[in-house]
């Protein structure tokens, strides 16, 4: 006798609930994959009872066949049903997690700012930028001739000796002196020139807290016809006030630069105690800021400018001496050891 569908429908029931107890344990998406394979796929529970469906009575087939459609159709909605509750479930999570609550303060970037050589070096560009000077910048890498020769300083010359630098063959050399761009620009011969040459300059020093083996420049030089000594003298002197404050005295001490005649070293009153004399001047009331002086018509001559016609005025000061005055700092390594202890005052 052939099996009823009685028989038929309690094992569909079983393989329904299995299949609802199944999908309803399941807790990954991927797992509701196996357990429609399992059920619904060609080797599946739902698909081998379909296939003793011959064993069923004739007239039963039609009714057993719909049920089994009936519980395929149930176990397919409650794997969708499921698969949409996973999918929500993973999507609020990740939403969860990408939250950007917008009233929150934000995060602070921690910005940086210029070197105290930098500001410095910014603010007299700035005072001869207005002045109508332009900044020329040159070779670190330089050859003696335009190191020393040029302005007047031949070989064996013992002022050579006083800016012993670091050679890189016998006729190349580090810069000892930013001078050497003034040069490259008087030999172009176009004139007037007014201009400064800020750079990075060598000396075979030792380090101490005033001494450094590389240190900044700042070089100024004017050429034009009928330039005096007074002409320089004005313009330090504004240069003076202008960094250190309207109040600020200069004095010009004679001096000897192989390069310049007359030469002279410029002070400026002691900015810390306005002159009285103080620990920061030694007592004397001022500080010694630069070095100065009408440059020399052999120097002109080098570079091809005629002596008759044009007269010029040169000079050079140190930046971080300058930048050391300024902040009021005592030791001139803090300048290079890029501490951001230091640093962060400025
Ligand atoms: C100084 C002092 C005095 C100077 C001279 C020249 C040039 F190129 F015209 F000859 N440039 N800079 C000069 C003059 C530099 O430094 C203490």
């Amino acid at each position: 006798m052939k099996k009823g569908k009685d028989d038929m429908e309690n094992k569909l029931k079983k393989i329904l609930e299995n299949a609802m107890a199944q999908i309803e344990l399941s807790e990954q998406l991927d797992k509701l994959g196996d357990i429609k394979v399992s059920f619904l796929g060609k080797k599946g529970e739902l698909t081998s009872l379909l296939k003793s469906m011959k064993e069923i009575a004739p007239e039963d087939r039609p009714k057993a066949g719909q049920m089994v459609n009936e519980a395929r159709a149930k176990i397919e909605e409650t794997l969708t049903t499921k698969r949409k509750e996973f999918e929500q479930a993973m999507l609020e999570e990740k939403l969860a997690s990408e939250k950007i609550d917008v009233t929150l303060p934000g995060k602070k970037l921690a910005e940086g700012h210029r070197h105290p050589n930098t500001i410095t070096l910014e603010e007299v560009e700035d005072i001869f930028i207005g002045m109508g000077y332009k900044v020329v910048e040159g070779p670190e890498i330089e050859k003696d001739y335009y190191n020393f020769e040029a302005l007047n300083i031949p070989d064996n010359h013992p002022a050579k000796d006083e800016q012993d630098t670091f050679y890189i063959t016998k006729d190349i050399l580090l810069r000892t002196q930013t001078s050497s761009v003034q040069v490259h620009e008087m030999e172009k011969g176009k004139l007037p020139i007014r201009m400064i040459a800020p750079g990075r300059v060598f000396r075979s020093d030792e380090v101490d807290a005033t001494h450094s083996p590389t240190f900044h420049q700042i070089e100024g030089l004017v050429i034009d016809k009928g330039i005096t000594f007074a002409d320089l003298k004005g313009t330090l002197q504004e240069f003076a006030k202008r960094l250190f404050g309207e109040d600020t005295k200069v004095k010009f001490r004679p001096h000897h630069f192989q390069f310049t005649e007359p030469s002279a070293e410029m002070d400026v009153s002691c900015f810390k105690c306005g002159g009285k004399g103080c620990r920061f001047c030694k007592g004397s009331g001022w500080v010694e800021i630069l070095g100065c002086g009408m440059v020399h018509p052999h120097v002109l001559e080098m570079s091809g400018i005629n002596p008759e016609e044009y007269t010029g005025f040169a000079f050079g000061v140190g930046l971080e001496r300058i930048a050391l005055f300024k902040y009021e700092i005592d030791d001139m390594r803090l300048l290079y050891e890029n501490d951001t202890r230091f640093l962060k005052q400025f």
